[in-house]
């Protein structure tokens, strides 16, 4: 049973986690849902689901398999998203692959749904020639958060960066009503 303060369905946010394989999605699930760092790469087989909670909101976080046979079916999982999250892994070749994947997304999605970038494994910029989060930026023209997903640190910044945005989608479903 949910407490009263979270018994308004207005509060409940469909948040979907999308992107090519090893990425780092169920590093930033675990990150998100349990403070835990992922360390060893376990493919997603389909979608894992978590939920969370969070200031006003609760959260639920769906996490989509990369592989190709699991991103065939991206129009059924991103039914009712409230806002989408692309993350890619900051690699050149992956930023170009994002963006064609965040054009089909924007096929499939409402108007209202707002996507947003993640430009994760930042840790990697220095050593491995991996992009800065404005270059992502830049290229998608999508708002783009960097992240290291298997830093705990940065979990909060996170948290509060989807609550935001959330925050604004439910204000202007609101408005429209
Ligand atoms: N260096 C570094 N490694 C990371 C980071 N985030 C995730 N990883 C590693 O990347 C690998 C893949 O992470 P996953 O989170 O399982 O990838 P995924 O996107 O869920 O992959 P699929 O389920 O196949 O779609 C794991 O070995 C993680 O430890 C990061 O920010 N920096
Ligand atoms: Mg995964």
């Amino acid at each position: 049973m949910l407490s009263s303060e979270f018994s308004d369905f207005r509060n409940l946010a469909k948040v979907s986690i999308v992107g090519h394989p090893a990425v780092g999605k169920t590093s930033m699930l675990k990150l998100l849902s349990e403070n835990v760092i992922v360390k060893r790469y376990i493919p997603t087989q389909g979608f894992d689901l978590k939920t969370v909670k969070f200031n006003n909101m609760i959260f639920k976080l769906w996490d989509f398999g990369g592989q190709k046979s699991y991103l065939t079916y991206l129009d059924d999982y991103l039914i009712g998203s409230d806002i989408v999250i692309v993350v890619t892994d900051s690699s050149a070749r992956n930023v170009l692959k994002s963006k064609s994947l965040i054009e089909r997304i924007k096929n499939i999605i409402d108007k209202e749904c707002p996507i947003i970038v993640v430009a994760n494994k930042q840790d990697l910029c220095e050593s491995d020639g991996r992009m800065k989060q404005q270059l992502v930026e830049d290229i998608l023209h999508v708002k783009t958060i960097g992240l290291t997903a298997i830093n705990p640190l940065e979990r909060t910044k996170l948290l509060e960066t989807i609550n935001k945005e959330l925050n604004q989608v439910l204000f202007r479903k609101e408005v429209k009503k």
